[in-house]
């Protein structure tokens, strides 16, 4: 089952479910106004099913603004997951190679912080590029929901825009590689009861246009992430608590030959085989 956060023609933000690829059930009737409400219940797939969704009204989806699939969930990432990008960041910068080299097979993965929910931005709007910055590329993730007690209930699509030439020269710049206006991009649907070995056997792909033509593509399969999801999310919830559950990026593996970087007008195409795509254009910041 596939949840939205979408607008109609007044503005309002409302809940939905995806039935097929044209339409989606408005949840608000059934007083269900965030995410949370779902994702926080025990199990979210039994509370969604003893809802008479046949008494709700369907939306024609070519009619709605699509949201990012976040309320006030914390966005945090994970690095460093892919075999990829250990070998990507380590040709990057000298300075670097070594923490990227020891993190990968470390223990504890590399997690940092991304983004509040109100800076997040959903599909079909633009993702920014750094003015300051000269080597930017957008980073295709799989994002894990996870509720407040820790449990991973679902799946959407991520875009961890980052700032490769600034995270190069230091690592202690990272956050600034990472965290800026548009840099997080999710949705468009939040996927619900799929276990991770279903999830693993999904590709992950990305397409970047450059006037009408295609810049650069890539892919490859969820099941390369080094780590196991839970493990990811246990380390994100110690000694940290979240009241209103958490997004977690699981890492990127597809990352443009060192020659690539993004320019103003780009249009970024994000899939996922069980979940969809994610658009965005591409603006300075
Ligand atoms: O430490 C650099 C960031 C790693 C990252 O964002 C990734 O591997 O996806
Ligand atoms: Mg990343």
């Amino acid at each position: 089952m596939k949840l939205c956060r979408f607008a109609i023609s007044d503005n309002s933000t409302r809940i939905g479910i995806s039935i097929d690829s044209e339409t989606v059930i408005d949840l608000t009737d059934a007083q269900i106004t965030s995410l949370g409400q779902i994702l926080e219940q025990t199990d979210p797939m039994s509370f969604l099913k003893q809802l008479d969704l046949s008494a709700l009204p369907k939306i024609d989806l070519a009619s709605v603004k699509l949201l990012p699939p976040v309320d006030r969930q914390e966005v945090w990432a994970a690095g460093v997951t892919y075999f990829r990008s250990k070998t990507a960041r380590m040709e990057e910068s000298d300075f670097s190679a070594t923490a990227y080299d020891k993190v990968y097979d470390a223990p504890r993965p590399e997690i940092f912080f991304k983004s509040v929910p109100e800076k997040v931005v959903g599909p079909n709007t633009d993702v920014g590029i750094r003015k300051d910055a000269t080597w930017n590329v957008p980073e295709p993730e799989l994002a894990l929901m996870i509720n407040r007690s820790g449990s991973i209930v679902g799946y959407t699509i991520g875009n961890d825009m980052s700032s490769r030439d600034i995270e190069g020269e230091n690592l202690l710049y990272l956050p600034q590689a990472k965290v800026y206006d548009k840099s997080c991009a999710l949705g468009p649907w939040i996927v619900l009861g799929v276990t991770e070995a279903q999830v693993r056997e999904w590709e992950i792909s990305i397409r970047i246009d450059r006037n009408e033509k295609t810049e650069f593509s890539g892919s490859t399969s969820i099941d390369q992430i080094k780590r196991q999801f839970s493990d990811l999310a246990e380390y994100l919830y110690r000694s940290q608590s979240f009241p209103d559950g958490a997004i977690l990026l699981t890492g990127t593996g597809v990352v443009p030959d060192d020659s690539f970087t993004l320019e103003e007008g780009d249009q970024i195409h994000i899939s996922i085989s069980g979940i969809g795509s994610l658009s965005n254009r591409v603006c300075r910041v």
